[in-house]
């Protein structure tokens, strides 16, 4: 019998199109004018659109203390001492300023911040790795935690896209569920991972823009007079209640780890073994301490499109990311803690009770309405995990400081140097008023 001519008096092939013409009236209808429905440009119109553009590329930076035979790398020019990969932010640059950031990546990544329902669209730029223009890597953002990722978008190259060298492409997400997220390149990401490419992405909810329970629209919400600067989540009760996610100032805290052998390895064509994984040096947004307390740096030169190092250190130019906490009695003070390294980690603040309102980006609330908060002077966070943790700042007379910190003392050092160092950071409590009203000091992005 021939197969492909006789399926009754159908042939296979007009059998075949029949079901798919069958099938295309059934849901042209409704897949077609999806496109051309004026509708779906109103609410395409009602979201914010939020467009962002990294650079991906590799460089050098600054960390302290002596590992033997890899660290200082010899490689690094001076004031730098160790060779990495990490993301840039090139919103709004050129293109011949975003090309020049080639061997310009900063560490840890610039940490952005976008709204629930907003339409995100990050793009993504391969500048190459200068160090090593023998190696053709390509890179990813893979927005870790994000929970209606499609895999186009999701930046798993094994199951997607990568982005290669000289090549752009953007990303999509609207994100509906608000907290703490990171963000890191998912090609050969063991490697890329540890080499810096990470940092910290939140979605902050809806009730920035409504308020709740009578409570008023945030400051982050658009309400420019509002005592209230943000809501951690949607939680529905008054700011002054005792389950009120409010908060008056926000601080990132990303926890990493450099492990100085593989930086050297890298950059001078030798092999490493990931089974040896022995970290040096542990970092708060990409420092170790004292340098944790240094300034943020100043932002992005528009001649040149470099980063601006923090004042009077230059050796900081690509870690532009403070984590010195100033406040003033009574605060309400957020810490969104988010882990990328490869080490259990838990940090201790020694002094004033944290609540844990958060983690992995999900309201400490029960199915029946429960609030689940914990009360602790430890946060405990794993890698890949998120943990937000409010708390108020003591009535001070004087300007006193407390001390946020590995509770490993292991990690509290920098290599080859007596004393403290590692992860580490102080917050400062002023009284009412004095400490200036930083807000978000640590964002690069809205
Ligand atoms: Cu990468």
């Amino acid at each position: 019998m021939n197969r492909s001519s006789t399926w009754g008096h159908l042939t296979r092939r007009n059998f075949l199109k029949l079901g798919t013409s069958l099938t295309l009236a059934a849901v042209g209808t409704h897949l077609i004018p999806r496109w051309a429905d004026p509708s779906q440009t109103l609410i395409e119109a009602a979201n914010p659109q939020v467009n962002i553009h990294l650079a991906a590329t590799d460089g050098f930076i600054y960390l302290p203390g002596t590992v033997p035979t890899f660290h200082p790398d010899p490689l690094a020019p001076a004031p730098f001492t160790n060779w990495g990969f990490g993301f840039r932010n090139v919103t709004g640059l050129t293109a011949q300023q975003v090309q020049d950031q080639r061997n310009k990546f900063q560490t840890s990544a610039p940490m952005l911040a976008v709204d629930e329902l907003d339409d995100v669209r990050i793009t993504l730029t391969n500048l190459g790795l200068a160090v090593r223009p023998d190696l053709t890597d390509g890179h990813t953002i893979h927005f870790h935690g994000f929970r209606n990722a499609i895999p186009l978008f999701d930046g798993v190259p094994e199951l997607s896209i990568a982005v290669p060298t000289g090549r752009d492409f953007t990303y999509f997400y609207h994100p509906r569920d608000p907290g703490t997220y990171m963000y890191h390149c998912h090609f050969e990401d063991v490697e890329h991972v540890s080499m810096g490419m990470t940092g910290i992405i939140f979605v902050r909810p809806a009730q920035n823009k409504t308020g709740a329970s009578g409570g008023p629209v945030a400051r982050l919400g658009g309400n420019a007079s509002s005592p209230v600067l943000g809501y951690v989540y949607n939680d529905g009760v008054a700011p002054s209640s005792p389950y009120s996610t409010a908060y008056d100032r926000e601080y990132g805290m990303f926890l990493s780890e450099v492990w100085a052998e593989e930086r050297y390895r890298g950059a001078h064509i030798q092999e490493h073994d990931w089974s040896e994984y022995n970290p040096d040096i542990w970092l708060l947004n990409g420092r170790s301490y004292p340098d944790t307390l240094a300034p943020n740096g100043g932002g992005t030169d528009t001649m040149t499109g470099d980063l601006i190092p923090p004042p009077g250190r230059p050796e900081l130019q690509y870690q532009p990311l403070s984590s010195l906490v100033e406040c003033n009695s009574n605060d309400r003070v957020l810490l969104r803690f988010v882990n990328l390294g490869y080490q259990q980690h838990a940090m201790r603040l020694d002094g004033i009770p944290m609540k844990i309102v958060g983690k992995d980006a999900t309201l400490l609330r029960g199915r029946d309405g429960t609030f689940n908060y914990q009360m602790t002077d430890t946060i405990y966070v794993g890698p890949g995990e998120s943990v937000d943790a409010l708390f108020v700042a003591p009535v001070v007379s004087t300007q006193t400081t407390f001390l946020l910190y590995n509770r490993n003392y292991n990690y509290l050092h920098n290599p080859g140097i007596p004393g403290l160092g590692g992860q580490m950071t102080e917050i400062r409590v002023s009284p009412s008023g004095i400490a200036p009203q930083r807000i978000n000091r640590t964002m690069q992005v809205r």
